[in-house]
């Protein structure tokens, strides 16, 4: 009996706690065979005020969250200190040259058509962590910017070649 009330009141708390997150237009972009590391892509929207600060996926050893930083003139990208704002009711876009997911010691080729689930987990400023599953389709190695993006094509190119090279950052 007492250890049913201590789950219960567990419960309560992360209900009270939980933010809710918005995903759209999540994609992955597919790997070449023997390709380390690969980036995710999404537009996320929470309604309160949370970090995202870690992820995992079954088909990666390591997932970072990234961003992307000018080191003299080249672009490089880094893990995001303390983790990705997502101001409430804020729309993050992550896309190709600026934040993504990094899927790292890839155990298998990502190829276009699959779909990938990624596990993101956001904090709250009360120091609380949740769980968010997405599952992401896998786009063409070729594909650009998400819908909508339009990024410029040389930066966004030059960037992707970054990408493929993950493991050098
Ligand atoms: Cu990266």
């Amino acid at each position: 009996m007492k250890r049913m009330l201590i789950a219960l009141a567990a419960l309560t708390v992360a209900a009270a706690a939980q933010a809710e997150l918005k995903i759209s237009d999540a994609w992955v972009r597919a790997t070449v065979p023997q390709q380390q590391a690969t980036g995710v892509f999404m537009n996320i929207t929470a309604d309160k005020d949370v970090k995202l600060v870690a992820g995992s996926s079954p088909v990666a050893g390591l997932v970072e969250i990234h961003e992307m930083v000018m080191d003299g003139n080249v672009m490089k990208m880094r893990a995001v200190p303390g983790g990705l704002d997502l101001p409430a009711g804020k729309a993050v876009e992550l896309k190709p040259g600026g934040y993504h997911v990094m899927l790292i010691n890839l155990k298998q080729q990502i190829k276009a058509g699959e779909t990938v689930p990624v596990t993101l987990v956001v904090e709250g400023k009360d120091g609380k962590k949740e769980s968010v599953e997405v599952k992401a389709p896998v786009r063409a190695l070729n594909a650009m910017a998400g819908t909508g993006a339009g990024a410029p094509m040389g930066a966004g190119t030059g960037m992707g070649m970054q990408h493929q090279h993950g493991m050098k950052h």
